[in-house]
């Protein structure tokens, strides 16, 4: 056996129902495996060191149930997570299969449509707290347009954040305690998603009544689909305090959602991205402290053995990863190479303290004598740093 560390319930690691659940239905082909009860799931994830499952309303009480049916799916699951300690750190709505929310659910044009969506997300929501879960995502799959004439977008923000009000407020009355989280998707299933990228949902935040209950899910794969560094977009989303969940999966360029197992897309972008999560904090410890989520999906290809062998592999890149990043950030010629590619610099403030423009405009040496053409000459380093990272991360330090 290599030397791959084992997942324990101290690593957070959480999956989707719905994630080894697929049964591979594509746009063009059938499923290739059989439905896994969602029971059998708890127990399979609890016995690889997972800590955590997540759903969505569908997943768990299949549509059209009843009161009595419903609470009969409840009933089990929750038997299986007492059986194992699994917990359910994270919960969701499915607004998106059923042919209702073809043009949308809180940014429908049809106004029933909004209504019950609304509904749905409540009715689950109450679920949700009962079952312990502090975090609520909101992935808009359906909210977006294939042409411009049909959507118009700024009512379509304004509808998105009625919606988000009233749940926000709904969770208050009711004493839930929740979160929100938004998911952003550039495009698929519609031609173009509402709130796109990590940015766009910032900024739409920031505009709600209860925008410090709301923050977001960013995943890995769907800032690739749009071209981004995902890294940098993670970044970001924990300086403005909004990283509330993550979604880890490998996405391979500008394509499809492929929801690939983590680190099988861009495996340097997923280095750094463990990095980040596990040591960038002030003082090099955990910069996100949540669940560690894989919203992947087991590949066509593969049979129910290949199925929880994808999930396990999940678990192993992050930890594998995870250790090459200790061993990056350990290694003195990487604090050498950070030293020279002045990386540490960067978080010197631009003025002294107490200085303003006045004193900055008085300071010869920062303009009038300043030797340009010797700081224009200076390297940085960084194709050294970056090689080194790679080293680490193959082993080869
Ligand atoms: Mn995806």
């Amino acid at each position: 056996m290599p030397n791959v560390p084992s997942p324990t319930k101290a690593d957070q690691f959480s999956f989707g129902l719905w994630t080894v659940g697929w049964q591979a239905r594509d746009p063009f082909g059938d499923a290739t495996r059989p439905a896994l009860d969602p029971v059998e799931v708890v127990h399979r994830l609890a016995e690889r060191g997972a800590y955590g499952v997540t759903f969505h309303d569908d997943d768990l009480i299949p549509p059209g149930s009843d009161d009595t049916a419903r609470a009969e799916h409840i009933g089990r699951f929750r038997k299986a997570l007492d059986e194992t300690g699994v917990v359910v750190p994270m919960m969701t709505t499915n607004l998106f299969t059923h042919p209702v929310f073809k043009d949308g659910a809180f940014t429908s044009n049809d106004r029933d449509v909004r209504r019950y969506a609304l509904r749905k997300v409540m009715r689950n929501l109450d679920l949700a707290a009962e079952l312990g879960a502090k975090t609520y995502v909101l992935w808009g799959g359906r909210e977006g347009a294939e042409y411009e004439g049909s959507k118009n977008v700024r009512a379509a923000l304004d509808r998105y954040r009625e919606g988000l009000d009233t749940l926000a407020q709904y969770v208050i009355d009711r004493g839930y305690g929740i979160r929100f989280a938004i998911e952003p998707k550039p495009n698929e299933p519609r031609g173009d998603i509402l709130l796109p990228t990590i940015g766009h949902a910032l900024a739409f935040i920031f505009t709600l009544d209860h925008h410090e209950m709301v923050g977001l899910n960013p995943e890995v794969g769907h800032e690739q689909m749009a071209g981004l560094n995902v890294v940098h977009g993670i970044a970001q989303a924990l300086w403005h305090g909004k990283l509330f969940h993550i979604d880890l999966n490998g996405q391979r360029s500008i394509k499809y959602d492929q929801d690939l197992v983590f680190g099988h897309g861009d495996l340097i972008n997923a280095f750094f991205l463990v990095d980040l999560l596990e040591f960038g904090g002030p003082d090099e410890e955990r910069a996100y402290e949540g669940p560690r989520h894989f919203d992947y999906k087991p590949s066509r290809t593969e049979d129910i053995a290949g199925v929880w062998a994808s999930a396990e592999a999940n678990m192993r890149t992050y930890l594998l990863l995870k250790q090459r990043a200790a061993s990056f950030r350990a290694d003195p010629e990487v604090q050498r190479a950070l030293t020279a590619s002045r990386v540490g610099e960067l978080s010197v403030p631009t003025l002294a303290d107490g200085e303003s423009y006045v004193e900055l405009l008085a300071d010869r040496s920062a303009f009038e004598d300043f030797n340009i053409e010797a700081a224009a000459a200076r390297g940085y380093g960084f194709v050294a740093l970056n090689q080194l990272a790679l080293e680490h991360l193959l082993g080869a330090r």
